[in-house]
Formats: structure tokens, sequence, C-alpha cells
């Protein structure tokens, strides 16, 4: 897009803003500071790198075989280079122990150490990106329907294992990158028909987990998610809401809100206020539920913008982490991270960019015919030319001329392999 276009559209839109008592200028600096995680499963889909793989369980699936996913370390890692060239900003990686660098060794689940993400943190310096990391307790022959939760002593030390060595991985990123590595644990546990024990494996879950973070440390930060229900697993979900939430707040843990983890009425921007009064912090798994907990690409949908609009309303920014969680494999990849991110911070910068203070003034004064006409004035006000500024001065492509750069890469790199 020409430059001079997109410079006279903000000039345009800056005076549009400004006459509502909005700054574009300071959005265009928060944008700066608004960082996302961009999840590395989207390259792969779901697969890793261990030697002795098996096959995606834990009732997620992904679905498509769009040709030239990533097929090993380095190809993972051009393919997120790639991503993130076409993404305003800085952001993290969130990596899944899975991906870790075990350089054609089998290293099983509860043998993992910071030696296997030595590359990764050195690879994050190099690219200026900070890591985030999680759990692994699905697709492997110990998984089964129940891990931290299992009965079997035997089952659960295992995976009680496995976390507390990522936890000290974790510890470890952190240290490196000088800024916290948040982890997260998400366990599929559940159960396909109806369990006459739910109280058992859920105190059997709050036992693992109380093991598992009885050591306290300081680079790193831990958050727990929930999810109503997986695939073969549709009955009963040990690590519901209830028991998250409550855990959270019981240990001061940060809660991770996947947008697909709830029921499909349920506004999950609704729950950020409640939840911040309560835990210390949020992390965010921004997807997008098709019927179910599909894991389509994000786009710019009304809970999207919602829960991003909350966040800023409810001013914190700063104690919200911006993780994305979809895999699609029916679309190209790299594809898939711009546009999905590019919707999340498209979002973020709407939520920014709203006449705030008028609104709150309205509402104060009982003028609730005023808050909804600005409401959906402020929809069609030209946030769309602070997005093109914030891409311009990034030096990324603006505006749908990132579909060419995709094409080309696809091209030259991806259809090869
Ligand atoms: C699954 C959870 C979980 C996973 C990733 C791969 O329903 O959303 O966060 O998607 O850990
Ligand atoms: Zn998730």
């Amino acid at each position: 897009m020409k430059e001079e276009l997109i410079v006279k559209s903000y000039e345009i839109a800056k005076e549009r803003y400004a006459a509502l008592g909005v700054d574009t200028d300071k959005v265009l600096e928060q944008m700066q500071n608004f960082h996302l995680s961009l999840h590395c499963w989207q390259a792969d889909d779901v697969a890793g790198f261990e030697v002795q793989a098996g096959q995606l369980s834990g009732g997620i699936q992904a679905t498509g075989n769009y040709p030239g996913k990533a097929r090993n370390i380095d190809e993972l890692r051009a393919d997120i280079i790639k991503a993130k060239s076409m993404i305003p900003g800085t952001h993290r990686l969130n990596l899944h122990e899975i991906y870790g660098d075990f350089q054609g060794k089998v290293v099983d689940r509860d043998e993992v150490d910071t030696t296997h993400f030595q590359s990764w943190i050195e690879w994050g310096k190099e690219n200026d990106m900070k890591l985030d990391f999680n759990t692994t307790c699905f697709g492997h022959p110990k998984s089964g329907n129940l891990s931290l939760s299992n009965p079997d002593k035997g089952i659960r030390d295992f995976w009680i294992e496995h976390s507390k060595r990522c936890r000290a991985i974790a510890e470890d990123m952190g240290k490196a990158q000088g800024d916290p590595c948040i982890m997260n644990v998400w366990v599929h546990d559940g159960s396909k028909d109806i369990t006459v024990n739910r109280m058992k494996y859920r105190e059997n879950l709050k036992n693992s987990l109380d093991e598992i973070f009885a050591t306290e440390y300081k680079n790193m930060k831990d958050c727990i998610e929930s999810k109503v229900f997986g695939i073969g697993l549709e009955s009963y979900t040990v690590g519901s809401n209830e028991f998250y939430v409550a855990y959270g707040a019981q240990n001061n843990k940060m809660v991770t809100l996947d947008t697909g983890h709830f029921h499909p009425t349920e506004s999950v921007a609704d729950k950020v206020s409640s939840l911040l009064l309560y835990v210390p912090e949020l992390m965010l798994h921004v997807s997008r539920p098709v019927r179910w907990d599909s894991d389509h690409v994000t786009i710019m949908d009304d809970p999207t913008l919602d829960l991003f609009s909350e966040i800023v309303r409810c001013d914190a920014l700063d104690r919200v982490h911006y993780g994305l969680d979809y895999f699609d494999a029916s679309i190209n990849r790299i594809g898939a991270y711009v546009i999905g991110s590019r919707a999340a911070q498209k979002s973020m910068c709407r939520a920014l960019l709203e006449p705030l203070a008028k609104l709150r003034e309205y509402e104060a004064n009982d003028m609730g015919f005023q808050r909804l006409a600005l409401l959906e004035e402020a929809k069609a006000l030209p946030w769309n030319a602070v997005y093109d500024m914030f891409c311009l001065k990034n030096g990324v492509p603006v505006g749908n001329d990132f579909i060419a750069e995709v094409e080309k890469y696809e091209a030259e790199v991806t259809s090869k392999r």
C-alpha cells in the first residue's frame, strides 16, 4: 500500500478520534507494548519433535492436511520467523515440552531438562522472542484418560515429575531472558461416560498440583487452564472451570482463559473483571470455537473484540498475558499465524481507541441512549487507519499486502516440503 495514503488516512483518523478525546499517538505506543505469545504448535498441527512421537491425544484434534507443515525444528523456526515478519511489534514464543531440541535421542517426559531447550533459549535471544512454556501430558503411552488425576500412583508420579521438570525449565528460560516465563498447565483428564468418582479424581488433581507447585520460583509464573470437555471425554472433565478458578484464587495462581473452553453462549469477556479481583493475573488462549472447541484461526469477531475491550476497560493491560491457541491444518499454516495474530492486534487496537471517558460520563449520568449511540458509532470510526500506521511504523506489510508474502513463501519454501 502507498505510504502517502496510509499517512494521510492516519492524520484524518487522528483528528476524528481527538474530537472524542482519544489520543491515537498514545494508542500506537500502547500497541508497541502489546506482546502476543505465538503458539509454536500452529506450525505443525501439535506434532512436536519427540523421536518416539505418538498420536495427538487428550481430546484435542487438528483437522486438515494442507501441504507444507514444518517437519523438524529448523523448518518450524523458519516458519515462525517468516510469520513474525508479517506481524507488527515484538512477540513471544509459546513452546510445548514436546518441541524440545532432542537431537535424535529418545527423551521421555520424565527425563526432560533445560539442556533440551538451550538452543531455544539462544534462538529466542537471537530473534528477540521471549519464551513461554507448557507441560505436555497428552500424546504419550501413559496419557490415557487420566494423567495428574490418575488413581494409579505410578502414572500420577510420572506426570508430576514431568510437570516439576517443566517448571524448572521455565525458570531457566525466565532467568535467561530476564523476564518471567509463563508456564501453562493443561491436562485432558476426564471420562467418556458417567463417572461415579468425581470427587476422587479432583482430589488427586489438587494434590498433584500442590506437589508440583511446592517449589517457589522467581523467574517463572504458573497458569492453570480449564475446559468443558474433550473429544472422547465428554461426560466429565477433572479440571473444570470451578476447579481451577477456586485453585487459582486459593493459591494465588494465574488462570488461563481459553476462549474455546466455555459453553458457546458464555461470555469470556465477562470473566475478566471477576477473576482479576481474586487471582493475580490472567493468561489468554485466544482461539475461535466453531460449534465446539474446534481451535479455528482467531478472527476479529464479537467475542474477541469484547474480550479485549473488557481488558482495557478493566485497566488490566499489564495483568493479562496474550497467548494464542488454535491449530488449523486445512489452510496455509503461516498465513493462519498472521491472520490470527493480526486479528488479536486489531481487536486490541479498537479496544484502546474506544472513547471510554465520554462513554463513562454518559453512563454516570444515566444517559443510556447516548452511551449506546456512541458505542455503535465507535465501531465504524477509522480504527483501521491506526492499525495500518502501526504496521507501517513496524516495517511489516500493510493491509492485505501480506497475502502475497505468504504466497511467495509457499511457492519458494513450504510447497517444496
Ligand atoms: C486444549 C487446550 C490446550 C492446548 C495446547 C496445545 O484444549 O486448549 O491449551 O490447545 O496446550
Ligand atoms: Zn488452550
